[in-house]
């Protein structure tokens, strides 16, 4: 902000500068340029209407944007493949779910500046301009969060509990095997077994995964640039203005997805058939996603605008097809609070660490609309106010890009295509536009 403030004080001196020169020297082409730009003199409120005009030479628009971006994808924090499967906390075994999901986040205001700086000489010009919103974490906060993890290599230990103390193995899924203590015959059950049958493993839990809080966080970042050739129509019969911009635009959207896992439940010793009553499994796990999209796109817009009296009204759509290089890094670290804490009782998985990368090219596009409504001060100087709305498709978002599997964390690249929607209000000034 007070670099781009530098700069268009910088702009706003050398056009005041230029101006004031010219009346003293002899005009060069460069001061020539500057000719219709005298940002100070009054507004002349007798020559609108009988000579329609659109400005020539030199223009800067500065506007400050405030925009909200949409959050992430909502995707379940946890894995949502693998078949539940009974969990055991000490009191009762219960299926294990999911509950916690990207939803939690909310679209959140950004503040940034786009600065445009563009030259109109008849009906052709250039313009450039470049934007950046803010990026800031948000976090969120879930408490007693359940998770299920891929365990493809069940890490997790799996064993048979006897919870209602009768000698035998509980037959948790209901169907008459009591795990390795056979089947029960009778018509009707007795719920004891009497012949022996294969062993059920349907009847085993694992170690639940219950955090008391998961932290979720996320951080958005938008910024581009963009130049484009500038092509301006013959006044319009019924007063307009319009202008085609036929350029390149290069986008960055970046995002970054984390979760920390933070559980109190302690280690507390049992029986060996019994898991200890809850035991902070997994606990200060840290997951960290970051996606970086690079677009490269065409542009083609279109501007109409219309002055009445001291007002105009712009109204600027642009859209582009390109490519987008995504690059995600991924870094994480598991069931850190494990790792020395093992006391043998539960021997399978003492906790992982790593990091991932994906790369990949994706087809892209892109819409963005703006209105304003600009107010004149002077001959050259007005003061704006307006709405902006864009689309960005093609884009990675790491919210659903986490495979949450055990020993190793993953990226699902095939998850690698959403979207962004930013809407907002914006407010500036421009010289000569
Ligand atoms: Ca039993
Ligand atoms: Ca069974
Ligand atoms: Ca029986
Ligand atoms: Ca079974």
């Amino acid at each position: 902000m007070k670099r781009l403030t530098a700069c268009l004080l910088t702009v706003g001196l050398a056009v005041a500068c230029a101006t004031r020169a010219s009346a003293e020297w002899e005009p060069t082409d460069f001061q020539l340029m500057f000719d219709d730009a005298r940002p100070f003199s009054l507004y002349d409120a007798s020559s609108f209407d009988r000579k329609p005009y659109a400005p020539e030479g030199f223009y800067v628009v500065y506007e400050h944007k405030v925009m909200l971006l949409q959050a992430g994808p909502v995707a379940v924090v946890g894995d949502t493949n693998r078949v539940p499967r009974f969990v055991f906390d000490g009191i009762e075994p219960t299926l294990e779910y999911n509950n916690a999901s990207t939803g939690a986040f909310e679209a959140k205001d950004h503040k940034g500046d786009q600065v445009t700086v563009g030259y109109m000489d008849g009906n052709c010009g250039w313009e450039i301009s470049g934007f950046k919103l803010h990026g800031h974490e948000s976090v969120v906060e879930l408490s007693d969060v359940h998770m299920i993890w891929a365990d493809p290599l069940q890490l997790l230990q799996l064993r048979f509990i006897d919870a209602d103390g009768d000698g035998f193995d509980d037959d948790l899924d209901g169907d008459l095997i009591f795990g390795r203590d056979g089947r029960d015959t009778d018509v009707p059950p007795n719920f004891i077994p009497d012949q022996a049958a294969p062993v059920d493993f349907d009847d085993t839990v694992a170690d639940p995964i219950i955090f008391d809080i998961l932290r979720l966080r996320s951080e958005l970042g938008l910024w581009g640039l963009e130049t484009n050739r500038v092509y301006r129509f013959d006044r319009l019969h019924y007063g307009g203005w319009l202008e085609c911009l036929i350029g390149f635009r290069y986008f960055n959207f970046n995002e970054k997805f984390g979760i920390d896992s933070i559980s109190e439940r302690e280690s507390t010793s049992g029986a060996d058939d019994v898991l200890p009553v809850t035991r902070a499994i997994l606990s200060e796990t840290r997951i960290d996603t970051d996606a970086d999209n690079n677009l490269f796109t065409g542009q083609i817009g279109f501007r109409w605008w219309k002055k009445v009296h001291r007002f105009t009204c712009t109204l600027d759509g642009r859209a582009g097809v390109g490519f987008n290089w995504q690059a995600i890094h991924q870094t994480y670290s598991l069931a850190s609070d494990q790792l020395g804490r093992n006391t043998g009782l539960i021997p399978t998985y003492t906790g992982s660490g790593g990091n991932n990368d994906f790369h990949s090219t994706e087809l892209t596009g892109f819409v963005d609309a703006k209105y304003t409504l600009a107010y004149q001060l002077t001959s050259n100087f007005s003061v704006r106010v307006g709405g902006t709305a864009l689309y960005i498709d093609g884009l990675a978002r790491p919210t659903n890009m986490v495979n949450y599997s055990l020993p190793n964390v993953g990226i699902l690249g095939d998850s690698n295509r959403d979207h962004l929607i930013a809407w907002g209000y914006l407010f500036g000034f421009d010289f000569n536009r």
